[in-house]
């Protein structure tokens, strides 16, 4: 059974995210999903709205998703991919190239990101109300 595995923030979970697990589940039989804690988003400089609880049991409840596990830091990719015999990693298009260093553990694939919507622009359009 092939395994797949991304990592992300899912701040205020949108169809953009969606379209990512639901193609991570085309493409393996189970998708384990690192969601960023709010430590390690400090970490990325990234502004988060949503909490790490409800970020994660958001993404939890997606059909799509077989397991969620916090993501606390950039190495830790090394360690889940042998750990849960992880057979591909993917993420999306902005990322290309940086997780290269995974490709002699697993097969590295950067999928394409829905266009018209970002977390960002969610928050620029809520502050017009
Ligand atoms: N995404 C997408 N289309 C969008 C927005 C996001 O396909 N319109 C994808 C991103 O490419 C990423 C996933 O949804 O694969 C999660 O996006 P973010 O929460 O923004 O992830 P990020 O904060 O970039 O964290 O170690 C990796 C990092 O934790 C990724």
């Amino acid at each position: 059974a092939k395994t797949i595995i991304t990592y992300g923030t899912f701040d205020m979970f949108h169809v953009g995210h969606l379209n990512l697990l639901r193609r991570l589940n085309e493409m393996a039989d189970r998708v384990i999903v690192g969601v960023s804690t709010d430590e390690f988003n400090i970490g990325k400089g990234k502004k988060v709205l949503i909490p790490y609880e409800q970020r994660a049991d958001i993404v939890s409840a997606i059909q799509y998703v077989d397991l969620v596990i916090p993501e606390k830091s950039w190495e830790q990719k090394l360690s889940d991919v042998k750990e849960y015999q992880v057979d591909t990693f993917a993420i999306g298009k902005d990322w290309e190239g940086k997780f290269d260093f995974l490709s002699d553990l697993c097969e590295v694939v950067y999928l394409d990101r829905t266009d018209s919507i970002s977390t960002t622009d969610l928050k620029r359009s809520l502050k017009r109300f």
